[in-house]
């Protein structure tokens, strides 16, 4: 059967570019997948966070019900979404519940793929109980094929657990930045506990105390959690891995790493004081020093609390109210469209990862290369192959090639360079900018790149590569790794990416 083409539509006005990235460590691997018992795997491979494989091909979409918080953290401005699961970005509409159920079902008629619903904000959503539990309750009736996500900093988590197994959800995510107070206080000003606001070090014990007692609670209940964490350096960089220790000691089934947005246009206190994230390197480093301790997600696009659409797309604009009113949906006959496209989807990646794992089989059968790894930045639209053209990605993927396979390692958002836009000021263009994202890639793969970019990607030393379009990316990666090595290209790392990176 044909699947769907999955619909890339430039994002809202508003959606702010930033990076991230995932590896095939990230979220859960192929390998890994296949030792899952069976009620995790039906749980995680077509949830596009929690498994790296299913985000090429599921979508997921929040409802911006929950406008309050219960804390302050100092990478958040409430008037922009919620940072625990966001990239800062102002929500376009919050909702009531009843808008929220008409907008879910909307998007489940018209993006099939679209398999789980969550709710991340724009404040937090267990501050916002009776929002949200409204419409997780209406949703598990009347939308049973979606899986219920939430997202929460986890102060009022165990008060919420049994609501929360009372509508089947499955996935919950907690914001941990932190298992030490002190450090805490340095990210947490105030909590809002008892009716009072509790300040600093004592604030940050209750939040911290709260966050563990629900995970606990969580996994007593068979809830799979999934911890994310803001990297912030000078703060709690250090402290990370630690964190990653505890929680997967606890029974956390996947560990999301994500860097802190703090720019000083967004007027929350970090960006204002200047407090710097951290670089691509950095994030890497620290992913891969936690991923000795449990499952690390890569691919999270710090996605808006009304995000609609594949991760790293926003499909917001398809669905607002004043659209959805006059949408007829026939939600029976979607579940049965839907249910037949999930089925080609999941036959399709089942046969993939078969086709793979015997490709890797064969692999190790070969003689190993000695070459040092090499990053390589891909154009895709989505079902894991190279079907971009260079012009139209809004953002690269980065894989890793080296003698131990290909990884994925990140994302890293750019501006379209067919979009018209030239100029992003500083007297940089667009394509500028493009390129300087691509820093310490040696070579970016699409469907297709124009002559102007070709000579200037050239010039920075990132080898344009359209010969593999349609392929799937991580063949495609290995194979201009391997042809970088017959050429004699990975015997010392070229002067032009040193610089570049
Ligand atoms: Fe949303 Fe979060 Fe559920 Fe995913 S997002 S509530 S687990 S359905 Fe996903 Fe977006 Fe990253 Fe969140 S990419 S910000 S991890
Ligand atoms: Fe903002 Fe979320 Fe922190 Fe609340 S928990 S202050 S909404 S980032």
């Amino acid at each position: 059967m044909q699947l769907p083409v999955l619909n890339n539509t430039p994002s809202h006005a508003e959606h702010e570019a930033k990076g991230g990235c995932e590896a095939s460590s990230c979220g859960t691997s192929e390998n890994q997948m296949d030792s899952l018992p069976d009620s995790i795997r039906e749980k995680v491979q077509n949830h596009p966070c929690y498994s790296e494989d299913a985000h090429h091909y599921f979508a997921r979409m929040h409802v911006a019900v929950a406008p309050a918080c219960n804390i302050q953290c100092h990478y958040c401005n409430r008037k922009y979404d919620c940072s625990n699961e966001s990239r800062p970005g102002v929500v376009s509409e919050v909702l009531t519940p009843d808008q929220a159920v008409k907008k879910t079902m909307a998007v489940a008629a018209n993006i099939p793929q679209m398999t789980v619903l969550g709710i991340a904000g724009p404040g937090d959503p267990l501050a916002n109980p009776e929002r949200t539990f409204e419409t997780f309750r209406r949703l598990s009736l009347e939308a049973p094929d979606i899986k219920l996500c939430v997202s929460t900093n986890g102060l009022a988590l165990p008060e919420s657990v049994e609501e929360l197994a009372k509508h089947n959800i499955d996935h919950v995510t907690i914001t941990i930045n932190c298992v030490d107070p002190e450090i805490g206080a340095k990210i947490y000003p105030w909590i809002f506990w008892n009716n009072k606001r509790i300040k600093g070090v004592k604030g940050a014990k209750i939040l911290i105390a709260q966050q563990q007692k629900g995970l606990e609670m969580l996994i007593a209940k068979g809830i799979l959690v999934k911890v994310n964490s803001v990297m912030i350096p000078g703060v709690n960089d250090q402290h990370l891995a630690e964190v990653s220790r505890v929680v997967k000691a606890k029974g956390a089934f996947l560990h999301n790493v994500m860097p802190l947005i703090s720019e000083p246009e967004h007027g929350t206190f970090y960006g204002v004081m200047g407090q710097r994230g951290p670089t691509p390197d950095e994030l890497q480093d620290l992913q891969d020093s936690c991923s000795g301790d449990m499952n690390m997600m890569r691919h999270c696009r710090q996605c808006r609390a009304d995000a609609v659409g594949m991760l790293g797309e926003d499909r917001g604009d398809e669905f607002t109210l004043d659209k959805i009113e006059v949408m007829e949906i026939d939600y029976e006959a979607a579940m049965e469209k839907r249910k037949v496209i999930h089925l080609a989807i999941q036959a399709e990646m089942d046969s993939k990862r078969l086709e793979k794992a015997e490709k890797a089989q064969q692999q190790k059968q070969k003689p190993r290369l000695t070459t040092r790894p090499v990053l390589m930045a891909v154009a895709t639209s989505g079902q894991g192959v190279i079907n971009l053209h260079f012009g139209h990605a809004k953002e690269f993927l980065i894989y890793e090639a080296s003698p131990d396979g290909v990884r994925f390692i990140s994302h890293r958002k750019a501006d379209q360079y067919c979009a018209g836009d030239t100029s992003c000021g500083d007297g940089e263009t667009t394509l500028q900018v493009t390129i300087r994202a691509l820093a310490g890639c040696e070579a970016v793969l699409c469907s297709k790149v124009g002559y102007e970019p070709w000579e200037m990607l050239e010039a920075a030393g990132i080898a344009p590569n359209g010969e593999h379009a349609m392929e799937p990316i991580e063949e495609a990666v290995l194979a201009v790794y391997k042809e970088m090595a017959t050429a004699g290209k990975l015997d010392a790392k070229p002067e032009a990416i040193r610089a570049n990176a």
